[in-house]
């Protein structure tokens, strides 16, 4: 555990490298709880949103988590709109309205990645359509960008007959992400779907969210919390887990595989296909203490989590 606050810590200096957190925020729990765990560790962040609604509300919710967690400097994108993004989107009328700042991917991305004197540390925390448009519009910027993505699998899945979600919302941008990156790792959905990962209403990590003694900032991840969970029995920290490999913490074990990229986004063994890093193990409860740790969330009162807040849906 040492190991892993150590390194965390690295983030916080000045110098310390850009790190991009590509988002479907407002959807499952575990991108709003990765988007905190980041304000709280990392100096030098920026967000961008994807699979966006039409009015771009997860940049919205993006904007307005990270104003309530004192970081008003990150800058937040307001990524691409995909087939049926509405129906992906829990915050309606919670979040308050704002007009995204930036919604030019390309050209917001591409001066970031310019403007870092080191690598960028991009985490691909949902479809990967933001990462392909910077590559085709940008492509002397790939060698320049460290990718870790959440999703994927190889031999075995809960459902075999199709990719796992990120892969699977825009295949043929995570087709070419993947052909195109410099050295992507992938946290597969193996191995982040597992019992110690998942959140669920008695969990000491909602209680805390939702607890009247909750710090301010908790209003709106509580509210997902409430309305991922209503529908759900629980939410995966798949992307808090690709936080932590990204950052370089000592939770995931990667191994180079030599796979091949289906036009549905599924990954084969192929010994001519192409080299790509993946997870091969992960620890859970390694990464659910580094969430606790960084967030700080103080113990709920005894029985606060029978008395969790409206969400009004
Ligand atoms: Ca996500």
């Amino acid at each position: 555990m040492t190991a892993v606050l150590t390194q965390a810590l690295r983030f916080a200096d000045l110098d310390s490298p850009t790190v991009v957190f590509d988002s479907d925020l407002g959807h499952d729990l575990d991108d709003t709880i990765a988007l905190a765990v980041l304000a709280k560790t990392v100096r030098n962040l920026v967000v961008v949103t994807n699979d966006e609604p039409l009015a771009r509300p997860r940049a919205q919710f993006a904007r307005a988590l990270l104003d309530a967690m004192g970081r008003p400097e990150v800058i937040v994108v307001a990524g691409h709109q995909l087939h049926g993004s509405e129906d992906r989107f829990l915050m309606d009328g919670v979040v308050p309205h704002s007009t995204p700042s930036f919604t030019d991917v390309a050209a917001v991305l591409a001066q970031v990645c310019e403007t870092s004197t080191g690598p960028v540390i991009w985490i691909g925390a949902g479809p990967a359509t933001n990462l392909s448009t910077l590559f085709v519009t940008s492509p002397h910027l790939i060698e320049k960008i460290q990718v870790t993505m959440q999703g994927g699998w190889l031999d075995h899945y809960r459902r075999p007959d199709r990719a796992s979600h990120n892969p699977r919302m825009d295949p043929a941008a995570f087709g070419l992400m993947l052909r195109a990156a410099h050295q992507p790792r992938l946290v597969f959905s193996t191995h982040t779907n597992i019992g110690t990962l998942a959140v669920t209403t008695s969990s000491p990590l909602y209680a805390a969210l939702t607890a009247p003694d909750a710090p301010p900032w908790t209003r709106l991840p509580a509210v997902h919390a409430q309305r991922w969970l209503a529908h759900r029995p629980s939410s995966w920290m798949n992307d808090p887990a690709t936080v932590a490999a990204a950052l370089g913490l000592p939770v995931v074990d990667f191994a180079t595989e030599t796979v091949r990229i289906a036009p549905d986004a599924r990954l084969h063994r192929d010994p001519h296909g192409r080299q790509i890093q993946v997870s091969t193990s992960l620890d859970g409860p390694a990464v659910m203490n580094w969430i606790s740790t960084t967030l700080a969330l103080p113990d709920p009162q005894s029985g606060s989590a029978d008395h969790p807040i409206t969400s009004g849906r």
